[in-house]
């Protein structure tokens, strides 16, 4: 897959269709720049999606940082996920017992399987925890699926989750009130057609929001813009990165552990699409994960690099050139390096022209 480009590796036989969707959004938008999102409140969230969503293929969230995240947060941000075309990656790192990760992937507040279309995981619990997410990821979009499917036979003459068939709709853009309990109500939706109906209603924020933003797929082949809208949006799907490796300073990630980790990845090519690494794990046959790299940073702009970079809290970078063109990253990920710059468009114009300048190196495309 060094050498490859993105556009083939989205047509490999036994590509999961999310990383297939993935691949072919990084090649028509040329972008294989993820904006690491760490900031603490929806407005800041919003305004950063804005700024940055036209440079970006994937946003990654924290969104158990966000002091007011709720309907609105998750709102705004499908809204220009589905506008600027990228994937939403919470970076959650499950790490704990098949039976609990179901719970915080589904449930609470944050309620992560309904909105993001990609989240992570250690596997230090063992391999289960790669099997429950994906039980909850099959439940979430089987649900989903019913649920809209519900909603527009009940009403054949409107649109599927227009506003007005959404009594809790109108609330959205100023309800901070308590979170619904919708993730709840989605995934016990009861099977009579007036139990499901009634779910329906109540959860109806979310699946409203939801149900605007996804879609099937299609085939491109003229100018950017076009191939954009003939792409779609992405289709109602869930994906799993496994942490393989991490950036940090003295990490446990290595060796065996991280062998392991790419074993288990292979077990389950249909919902695991990549991993969290410093460098491309792919080297079997049907091998075709997507490596995303946090750890990435650029000298300020005039700027010669000049020896290692990090944070004085263990965090270690490196340059998008070192890790796509030298490593075999695919994605690369980056916080603060456009986060904490005057003009953020313009810095991750930067990050994106550079990382992909590395990886048409890399696949021969330029020299
Ligand atoms: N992250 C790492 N290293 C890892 C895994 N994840 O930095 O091995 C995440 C952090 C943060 C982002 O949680 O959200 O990537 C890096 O941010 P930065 O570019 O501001 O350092």
């Amino acid at each position: 897959t060094r050498t490859q480009t993105y556009r083939e590796r989205a047509f490999l036989p036994g590509t999961s269709s999310l990383a297939a969707y993935l691949l072919r959004l990084i090649a028509i938008k040329r972008t294989n720049l993820c904006l690491s999102a760490d900031v603490t409140t929806t407005a800041e969230l919003l305004a950063v999606a804005e700024e940055v969503g036209d440079s970006i293929c994937v946003l990654k969230t924290h969104a158990d940082i966000i002091n007011d995240f709720g309907d609105r947060t998750i709102k705004g941000l499908r809204d220009i996920a589905r506008r600027k075309r990228f994937l939403i990656f919470e970076d959650r790192k499950f790490g704990d017992i098949g039976e609990t990760v179901q719970k915080q992937y589904t449930a609470g507040p944050l309620r992560i399987s309904f909105w993001a279309d990609i989240t992570n995981a250690h596997i230090f619990p063992g391999p289960a925890i790669v099997r429950a997410l994906k039980e909850a990821a099959a439940s979430t979009i089987a649900s989903y699926n019913t649920a809209v499917h519900t909603e527009i036979s009940a009403s054949p003459h409107s649109t599927p989750f227009s506003d007005s068939d959404s009594p809790d709709f109108d609330d959205l853009d100023d309800s901070p009130g308590p979170p619904h309990d919708s993730a709840n109500d989605f995934l016990t939706a009861r099977s009579t057609a007036a139990g499901r109906k009634e779910s329906i209603v109540s959860i109806s924020t979310t699946i409203s929001v939801l149900a605007a933003g996804y879609g099937g797929g299609g085939d491109g082949d003229a100018d950017r813009d076009g191939m954009l809208e003939r792409l779609g949006p992405p289709p109602f799907l869930r994906a799993l990165l496994l942490l393989a490796e991490m950036s940090s300073e003295g990490n446990l990630l290595t060796g065996s552990y991280t062998e392991q980790c790419v074993a288990i990845a292979r077990e389950h090519r249909d919902f695991v699409m990549g991993f969290i690494a410093q460098r491309a794990l792919n080297g079997e046959e049907g091998d075709n994960f997507v490596t995303m790299t946090p750890g990435v940073q650029l000298p300020k702009e005039g700027q010669e690099a000049g020896g290692k970079m990090g944070d004085d809290l263990g965090q270690q970078y490196n340059t998008p050139t070192k890790m796509v063109g030298e490593m075999g990253c695919d994605v690369v990920i980056v916080g603060r390096g456009i986060l904490a710059a005057n003009d953020r468009a313009r810095e991750a114009e930067r990050y994106r022209a550079e990382a992909w300048r590395a990886y048409e190196e890399r696949t021969g495309l330029v020299r």
